[in-house]
């Protein structure tokens, strides 16, 4: 539920709040200098123009961008590291890159404009989320290569916020500095923000009575609104979600507003399409597809009809806060990470809220997929239980099993062994949480 006490605050009322047919023709205009400039400057799109038989000059309407060929986490990959950048090194003044769980990081490079639009859409985050000049930001995110540290820490410059460069780690001092420096903004990834408000009760510091953290700006990965529900009394918050990806420079692409109705799009930057995963065609609004973005005013790397591979639902209706820029639902899946457990599809944001809505549990879990030999995919579920439910016994804990496995069947049509857990049994992170463990050999 939205607990809207004052006006909505905006940073750029005039790209904000625009009238969606003048935001239409700025973005095809955009549109047009940006298929110029990688057409003359990568070889690579010229190839891939060249190869679907599309130019420049074909970029009549916004539509026309189906003509254009997608852009894919592939690509970059055959381009590492520098292989799509579209202007020479001595303009790029900072390297970020993902992590990436296997192989090698995605490049995300910026000129100082770049910087300057970076600043620029992380002022309309903190914004968004109500956060003022007069606000004291900890700022978890980790500092380095990932865009976490750095976006929150240019938007809290660019507001004039004072911000706290904690970085994530060495949680209990980060409790006593939040507490001592007066902390009003908390920035994290959701599940640390767990973990914060877990290491906090562990010290015996109530955060109601001494902590004056009232906003939370979470995101870098997918979370539920029953996650939303239990960080936001852990840490007495109101928790804004917060979306972004290292190919469009990192955080700041899309955030709540007060109302919670879907993530506003800084789409004067960002050229939003949902397309089918498997056909590539759009789909139509308010149904789910892969999210894709085409970069309409990056310098260093402009991508167009990037694949994110995050599904989504698209709104383009006006917020009762003002905007009139398209909204995004959160996010509810990877088209890479949907399991199909005994022929039933399902995604893991699906299972955290059943888990979530149960009793008893705590928000830790993680989800381990195996492949038996010459068997079906099997999926384990460990989640752990609340100290309270631990110290009632066993006979409680297995009835919580047992409830547990029937939801998960009943709610979501999937078997599932469940166990639940002894408090703190499960691993606690500082970032990205790793929910997942996959032992299947699919080579096989
Ligand atoms: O996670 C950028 C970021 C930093 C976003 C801080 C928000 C806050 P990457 O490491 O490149 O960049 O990971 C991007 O993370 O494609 C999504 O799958 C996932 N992701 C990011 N934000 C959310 C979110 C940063 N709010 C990938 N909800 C994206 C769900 C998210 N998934």
């Amino acid at each position: 539920m939205a607990r809207i006490k004052q006006e909505p605050l905006i940073w750029n009322k005039e790209m904000e709040t625009m009238p969606r047919g003048d935001l239409e023709k700025l973005q095809l205009q955009r549109l047009q200098q940006i298929v110029e400039l990688i057409y003359n400057k990568v070889p690579f799109y010229r190839k891939s123009f060249d190869e679907k038989r599309v130019k420049p000059s074909d970029i009549k309407s916004l539509e026309d961008i189906t003509k254009l060929p997608f852009t894919s986490k592939q690509d970059l990959r055959d381009n590492y590291p520098f292989g799509l950048l579209s202007v020479p090194m001595e303009k790029v003044v900072r390297l970020h890159a993902s992590s990436g769980t296997t192989g090698k990081p995605t490049v995300g490079p910026y000129t100082s404009k770049d910087l300057d639009i970076w600043a620029e859409t992380m002022a309309r985050v903190y914004t968004a989320a109500g956060v003022t000049s007069k606000d004291v930001v900890h700022n978890a995110y980790g500092y380095g290569l990932f865009t976490g540290g750095l976006g929150f820490h240019i938007g809290a410059e660019r507001i004039g916020a004072a911000v706290v460069p904690v970085s994530s780690g060495l949680t209990k001092r980060q409790v006593m500095l939040m507490e001592d420096f007066g902390a009003t903004v908390l920035s994290c990834t959701p599940s640390y923000a767990l973990v914060l408000a877990e290491t906090a009760a562990e010290m015996g510091i109530d955060v109601q009575q001494r902590m004056r953290v009232r906003v939370g700006i979470f995101g870098a990965e997918p979370w539920t609104d029953e996650m939303r529900e239990e960080v936001q009394a852990k840490m007495n918050l109101e928790a804004f979600d917060i979306y972004g990806l290292t190919e469009m420079g990192g955080p700041g692409v899309a955030v709540e507003c007060p109302y919670h109705d879907g993530l506003h799009i800084a789409e004067d930057h960002f050229l939003t399409e949902v397309v089918d995963p498997d056909t590539g065609e759009p789909v139509g609004e308010g149904k789910v597809g892969e999210l894709l973005f085409t970069a309409l005013t990056r310098e260093a790397q402009p991508l167009i009809r990037y694949r994110t591979r995050d599904r989504v639902i698209l709104n383009r209706e006006k917020c009762p806060c003002g905007r009139t820029v398209a909204r995004m639902s959160k996010v509810k899946g990877r088209t890479d990470d949907m399991l199909i457990i005994r022929g039933v599809n399902v995604f893991p944001s699906s299972i955290e809220s059943v888990l979530l809505a149960v009793d008893g549990l705590e928000p830790h879990y993680v989800m381990i997929i195996d492949r038996p030999k010459d068997r079906l995919d099997e999926l384990e579920v460990w989640v752990e239980a609340s100290p309270e439910l631990w110290k009632r016994g066993e006979y409680w804990v297995k009835q919580t099993e047992d409830r547990v496995f029937s939801d998960l069947n009943q709610t979501l049509g999937i078997t599932a062994k469940v166990k639940v857990t002894e408090p703190h049994s499960i691993q606690r992170s500082e970032g990205k949480a790793k929910r997942i463990i996959d032992r299947r050999d699919l080579t096989v």
